[in-house]
């Protein structure tokens, strides 16, 4: 793993590791805000389910269990993954192309869980405790989200993680998965879940993960008031090989990498090898789902030795299409530029 901080632990996943379909959990990045909380005992564990509801219960693991278990495919991005990329530079985690992982998480839906305390018509945000904890001024990781999207059928408490219990740094015993948004919102050990009426207000939704509404002069400071809160990630493509700065011997290569769009699905993924003249169809596996990437290739055979820039480009179900150019903000989130890597080919 690419080393960031080691505490709390933030790790980026090398790319050799992203040419399988689901990325196994030891390999999984890790974004923690916070020091992780001490091992939760899974017999201890208690979810308590509070707020605007006519029964606040607190459930064990075993009440989860017995819930239908649902399991989806679904991509974690970091919001901040790319932020490395912009200029001006940023301060904050420079995230290459590696804060990002898909796992296939199985657990409850959350609209299941509600059902049991009878959350209120009139709550429109369910907030969501991780047990981690600020240490002196840093605050405690509560987030909210509209209760539209804590009631979508995808939207889990994620008790397992490509068929195993969930690991403990990825937020044993049980994290949210909130499909196609950003890594914030699956929040990690959650302990308490809350109708509420209003958003969440503490750091971590305010000034924390906000976007500016219109794009900013590079460089320059957002207006607070026009910060919005972020929620469905943007299309996206990562080229995996060749590796950026690769020399590579006259001959055919596979260039290929994943893409993936949010709440949409990716129907095309196109590759230039001349800087972006030219574009090919690469050729997609998987299916067209919502939430969840999919891996490309396409062969290549340069004609002549010399420097070469591959770029990747992936369209989503909604026609949205990678840009050139990613709007510089002031946290250095949501970076979706076209990628690019330069190649150097050698005679053979
Ligand atoms: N409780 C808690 N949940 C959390 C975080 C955290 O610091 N504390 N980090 C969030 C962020 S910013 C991201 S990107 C994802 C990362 O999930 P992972 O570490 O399992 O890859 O967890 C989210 N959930
Ligand atoms: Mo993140």
């Amino acid at each position: 793993m690419i080393l960031h901080n080691d505490r709390p632990e933030d790790l980026e996943t090398p790319l050799r590791y992203f040419d399988s379909y689901l990325t196994p959990n030891d390999v999984f990045f890790v974004r923690q805000h916070l020091p992780r909380p001490a091992p939760i005992d899974p017999a201890a564990y208690r979810l308590s389910v509070s707020g605007m509801v006519s029964k606040p219960v607190e459930l064990t693991l075993a009440d989860l269990q017995k819930l239908p278990q649902h399991t989806l495919p679904a991509v974690i991005e970091c919001t901040g993954n790319g932020r490395a990329f912009y200029t001006p530079k940023l301060p904050g985690i420079q995230w290459g192309r590696g804060a990002i992982g898909q796992a296939e998480w199985t657990g409850p839906r959350i609209a299941d869980i509600l059902k049991l305390a009878g959350a209120a018509d009139s709550a429109a945000y369910l907030e969501t405790d991780g047990a981690d904890r600020g240490v002196a001024a840093t605050p405690d990781f509560v987030r909210s989200m509209p209760m539209k999207k804590a009631l979508d059928p995808a939207t889990l408490l994620a008790l397992k993680m490509n068929g195993q219990p969930l690991p403990e740094i990825h937020g044993a015993p049980a994290r949210l998965i909130v499909p196609g948004w950003d890594g914030t919102s699956s929040v990690k050990w959650v302990v308490r879940l809350s109708a509420i009426g209003q958003p969440n207000a503490g750091f971590f939704m305010n000034p924390g993960y906000r976007y500016p509404k219109h794009a900013l002069l590079p460089g320059s400071a957002p207006n607070p008031a026009e910060l919005e809160v972020i929620e469905g990630m943007p299309v996206k493509s990562t080229i995996t090989a060749p590796e950026d700065q690769a020399r590579l011997r006259l001959g055919a290569v596979t260039i290929r990498g994943f893409a993936w769009a949010g709440e949409q699905s990716i129907g095309r993924v196109e590759v230039s090898t001349d800087g972006g003249s030219r574009w090919r169809d690469a050729q997609l596996s998987g299916n067209k789902l919502p939430y969840a990437w999919r891996l490309w290739k396409i062969e290549w055979t340069p004609a002549d030795p010399g420097f070469y820039t591959v770029m990747s480009r992936a369209t989503d179900s909604a026609g949205n299409v990678q840009p050139i150019v990613s709007a510089w903000n002031p946290s250095g989130y949501l970076w979706n530029a076209i990628d690019r890597v330069g190649v150097l080919v050698e005679k053979a």
